[in-house]
């Protein structure tokens, strides 16, 4: 409880800090998709990028112009040359792309009228990794990290007719990326999610948050920004089923703060969703959005939405269609994906290890789901390295503007299974003072490793230092699958010295669907099936634990999984079947969801 209050406090003082420019709400805005065919240009060499004749003008020799002069590439024509779906990941496209590292273009030409004293942007919900971005000849700039949306202002650019937009996408792993060299997922590359144009009037809403007061319920608090520091703009907010209207005006940072008190407001709850329509006005533009309120505070380890204590039955989820070996992105996915959490007995999914799309949290809000927010934050990440960090931030930044207004949303993870040392413990501190900052009314967490003395090998400690920052302890457990064999779990005790809300971020073992035999043979069904069995005798016997999320709904692509003819290139610790089948662990899952009020 108290550091929320605390959070209250920081919320208070810096309110000015809200001046990041970051978009939300784009699904309700006025766009034009620019989603479907892309020609496309593979570029194994970079020669694109890379050319030191052409040093001035990198992107020239992909116009689509006759050759001119000896500096125009005549070998290139995006024209003529295949094209790729947008959304899409190139790996699942094309067979010779499945493993592809490196730069691909994209090209989209396209008409756009923009009447006088309209804005326009270009907006990309997501490319993977890094994007540099060509409009009519142009440089509009470049952004790195693939789970998370930015865009530019073309309002000077724009042209009536045969607008040129290229992008350069390129998915190689960098040792000072987030993530680095080294994860347990597909790379896949590609513009991945939505590309859209948005156009608006020349000061609009940029960005906004509303949300409920943690210690008083019935105080409906926030802050709405313009996209420019404008003083006294009037902003009208309307939640017509509440009967609630609140009207102010902008400060000289264009932001207008508000609180109101609300009466016979009914509160979203998990798994009883409820949304209510609200309305933000400014001039003579409205922007819609659905939004849900709710409570979430912390009493010793126990976790209350709306003061009430809630178990987390969770799951985690990959952002990945196995079926289709390709990305998931849209509300279809988003409703087999977590369709299926449902029918585990859920009421909580960690999306993991990034920022999933945003259908994808939109649909948690309307199934009451809750969800745990993670950025890519994996592994051995350059902890020392300044710009890593920047990185790191701007991706957690991106990611809370996007989807502060989700109910659903009650964990910010700050990231997974860092190894404990002193620069990890500086990086990983600012950003949850980052986090906190950004959004002081949600937890803030991060799936933590466990820690055993050797003089006491049956005793696993939760003490990582890193567990002072956060509001939840988390940690990842394999007892049964890389330690030891599933009776293990009898022999351990579990300690931590954090009073905090204590949650198994990942535990799990592997099973190829349709593989059978004893339980103690490994891959097999009968054995996922014994391993959580066992784990659930022993999750039992915590008196302190407030939830879990085992390893994880699905089988996933990964290169590091290549036992052959069980993983082949399939991690298997799915509850569920690359072709969608449950395997015999996941109704074992279920019977105990079920139990738990
Ligand atoms: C972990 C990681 C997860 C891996 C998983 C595994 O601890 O957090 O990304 O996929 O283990 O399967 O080993």
């Amino acid at each position: 409880m108290k550091s929320i209050i605390t959070l209250a406090l920081l919320h208070i003082i810096n309110i000015s800090l809200y001046a990041e420019p970051m978009i939300n709400n784009v699904i309700n805005r006025n766009t034009t998709s620019l989603n479907g065919k892309w020609n496309i240009i593979i570029d194994p060499y970079d020669n694109g990028y890379y050319d030191y004749r052409m040093q001035e003008n990198p992107w020239g020799f992909f116009r689509n112009q006759k050759p001119t002069d000896k500096s125009d590439r005549v070998e290139y024509d995006f024209d003529c040359s295949e094209t790729l779906n947008v959304p899409g990941d190139w790996n699942s496209q094309k067979a010779e792309l499945l493993f592809y590292e490196g730069s691909i273009w994209y090209k989209r030409s396209f008409d756009y009228t923009l009447n006088n004293g309209k804005r326009l942007l270009l907006w990309f919900g997501a490319v993977n990794y890094r994007a540099d971005v060509y409009l009519n000849g142009k440089k509009l700039g470049s952004h790195e990290g693939g789970f998370t949306p930015f865009y530019f202002d073309i309002t000077s650019l724009i042209q009536d007719k045969n607008n040129f937009l290229i992008v350069r996408v390129n998915n190689q792993r960098h040792p000072d990326g987030v993530p680095t060299i080294n994860t347990d997922w597909w790379n896949y590359g590609g513009i991945t999610r939505d590309v859209l144009l948005i156009e608006e009037d020349s000061i609009f809403i940029l960005n906004y948050h509303l949300y409920l007061n943690n210690q008083n319920p019935n105080l409906l608090q926030g802050w709405i920004q313009l996209n420019d520091k404008i003083a006294n703009e009037k902003i009208q907010i309307d939640i017509p089923e509440l009967k609630l209207s609140i009207q102010g005006k902008t400060d000289e940072n264009g932001i207008f703060v508000f609180e109101s008190n609300v009466k016979h407001l009914v509160r979203w709850e998990p798994l009883k969703p409820k949304l209510y329509s609200v309305f933000l006005r400014h001039r003579q533009n409205v922007l819609k959005d659905n939004i849900g309120f709710r409570t979430i505070t912390t009493a010793g380890n126990q976790l209350l939405i709306n003061e009430k204590p809630v178990f987390l039955k969770g799951i985690c989820i990959h952002e990945e269609m196995p079926m289709r070996k390709a990305r998931a992105n849209g509300y279809d996915d988003a409703k087999v994906l977590l369709g299926w959490a449902l029918e585990l007995g859920c009421n909580f999914v960690r999306l993991a290890h990034y920022p999933h799309n945003e259908y994808m949290v939109r649909m948690a809000d309307s199934m009451g789901l809750l969800v745990w927010s993670e950025i890519p934050v994996y592994w051995t990440i350059q902890f020392g390295n300044r710009q890593t960090y920047q990185l790191a931030e701007q991706m957690l930044t991106e990611n809370i503007r996007r989807d502060q207004n989700r109910a659903c949303i009650i964990i910010w993870s700050i990231g997974n299974e860092t190894p404990v040392h002193q620069e990890r413990i500086e990086f990983m501190k600012n950003l949850a003072l980052k986090a906190r900052q950004l959004d002081p009314t949600r937890l803030i967490s991060a799936a933590m490793e466990v820690h055993v003395n050797p003089s006491d090998p049956f005793t696993y400690h939760v003490d990582d230092p890193l567990g002072e920052y956060l509001d939840v302890i988390a940690c990842n457990e394999y007892v049964g699958w890389y330690d030891g064999l599933p009776a293990k779990t009898e022999k351990i005790k579990w300690q931590t010295k954090y009073n905090k809300p204590f949650v198994f971020s990942e535990l799990g073992a592997g099973a190829l669907f349709g593989y059978h035999g004893d339980s103690l043979t490994r891959w097999t069904e009968e054995y996922q099936e014994y391993f959580f069995t066992e784990q659930i005798k022993m999750l039992q016997q915590i008196p302190f634990l407030t939830g879990l999320s085992p390893w994880v709904l699905a089988d996933f692509r990964s290169p590091r999984r290549q036992l052959p003819g069980i993983q082949d290139f399939w991690n298997r610790k799915g509850l569920i079947s690359d072709q969608g089948q449950r395997k015999k662990a996941f109704y074992v899952l279920q019977k105990w969801y079920q139990t738990i009020k």
